[in-house]
């Protein structure tokens, strides 16, 4: 298991690589290029100059995350085979950088949603929270919301050029069940895991998150039932999963060691987001909370137990962090939490491998 930390680069992150450098047992700066308009190519040379800034502050860089998929691709218009070339490209820039995994996800329009970027808990930090009530506005309004509660930075996935032409996608994804949601990203696949064979990459398809229905707009990777019907596509191991435990925890029905027991083994699994929600009752409204798992309704022990026991050798990094200490900067991916999260991390990690 290597620990990886996700940074957004020079220009659109206030944390610094000397600083990610710091925090005891980082190997892995987890990175992307956020100035490409989703459904463009990589270029080669930007990439080797992430990954040789990245290398200069003593880190390793072999993880993506993410190569996004243009909406195109995801309704299944005849101009997703352009997108779909763009994207061959991008993996053979990306493998020739020496990137090994690429995290990406196929939910429609929206990467993951929250209803709150400042949920207030007991301790006076911050969360990122989610209640369905608040999902029965308009997405316009929710948009707004994200757009101004952001602290100034743009989040992935919420693009403001993007999102205003929300309606637009709205209507384009109207007769895309889930169905064929599945079919389109069959279609991807077919395209792109031959060229990620061809270069030694493996594909980390990460879960829908909230992993339920929203807005009328399909899912595909929900639970353990959804990774397997995504397997049958394309059994090629090219084909993998990002284990998302945050996500897929955010289902109180979804067994996340029993997952992790079913994918790992399988040689599946390259890339884990370890984070820790609390559920505020039973309507699966929740907090994000700290990583320990006394702070939250995960058992991050078991968790890590079932990553050990299967021989998890993958990049491992903490998902969405907190704000305390007075920082304020981009919600949920902060230094200091997301730092106290690796130190948990790696200290039942450390028990687990004198243990055995
Ligand atoms: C991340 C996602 O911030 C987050 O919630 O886990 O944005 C994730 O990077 C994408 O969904 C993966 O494509
Ligand atoms: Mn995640």
């Amino acid at each position: 298991m290597e620990m990886g930390f996700r940074w957004y680069g020079s220009q659109n992150d206030q944390i610094h690589l000397a600083d990610i450098r710091q925090i005891p047992g980082v190997r892995q700066v987890v990175g992307a290029l956020f100035d490409i308009p989703v459904g463009e190519v990589w270029p080669k040379d930007q990439i080797i100059q992430l990954k040789h800034q990245i290398e200069a502050a003593g880190l390793k860089f072999t993880v993506v995350e993410s190569v996004n998929i243009h909406d195109d691709i995801k309704i299944g218009l005849p101009s997703r085979d352009r997108y779909i070339e763009n994207y061959q490209q991008t993996i053979r820039n990306l493998a020739a950088a020496g990137v090994r995994t690429i995290c990406y996800n196929f939910m429609p329009i929206f990467d993951w949603v929250r209803t709150n970027l400042h949920f207030s808990l007991a301790d006076g930090s911050q969360a990122l929270a989610f209640e369905q009530r608040q999902v029965q506005r308009q997405p316009q309004d929710i948009i707004h919301d994200i757009e101004n509660d952001a602290n100034g930075f743009v989040l992935p996935g919420w693009e403001p050029e993007r999102l205003a032409q929300v309606q637009q996608l709205f209507d384009a994804y109207a007769g895309i069940d889930e169905a064929q949601l599945a079919a389109n990203l069959n279609y991807f696949l077919a395209a792109i895991i031959p060229v990620c064979e061809e270069c030694h990459v493996q594909m980390a398809l990460h879960p829908d998150d909230p992993p339920r229905e929203l807005f009328g707009l399909p899912r595909i990777y929900k639970n353990l039932a959804d990774m397997n019907r995504i397997v049958a596509m394309n059994p090629s191991t090219a084909n993998g999963f990002t284990i998302c435990t945050g996500s897929l925890g955010e289902n109180p029905q979804n067994d996340i060691p029993a997952i992790i027991r079913e994918f790992v083994p399988q040689g599946r699994v390259p890339f884990v987001h370890a984070r820790n929600i609390k559920f505020m009752n039973d309507q699966g409204d929740f907090h994000e909370s700290a990583h320990l798992s006394s702070m939250g309704s995960l058992d991050m022990f078991a968790i890590m137990q079932a990553l050990h026991e299967t021989g998890f050798s993958g990049v491992i990094r903490p998902d969405h962090g907190r704000d305390i200490w007075h920082e304020s900067g981009r919600p949920g991916y902060g230094l200091y939490d997301r730092a106290l999260g690796i130190t948990y991390l790696n200290g039942l990690w450390e028990a687990l491998e004198k243990q055995s």
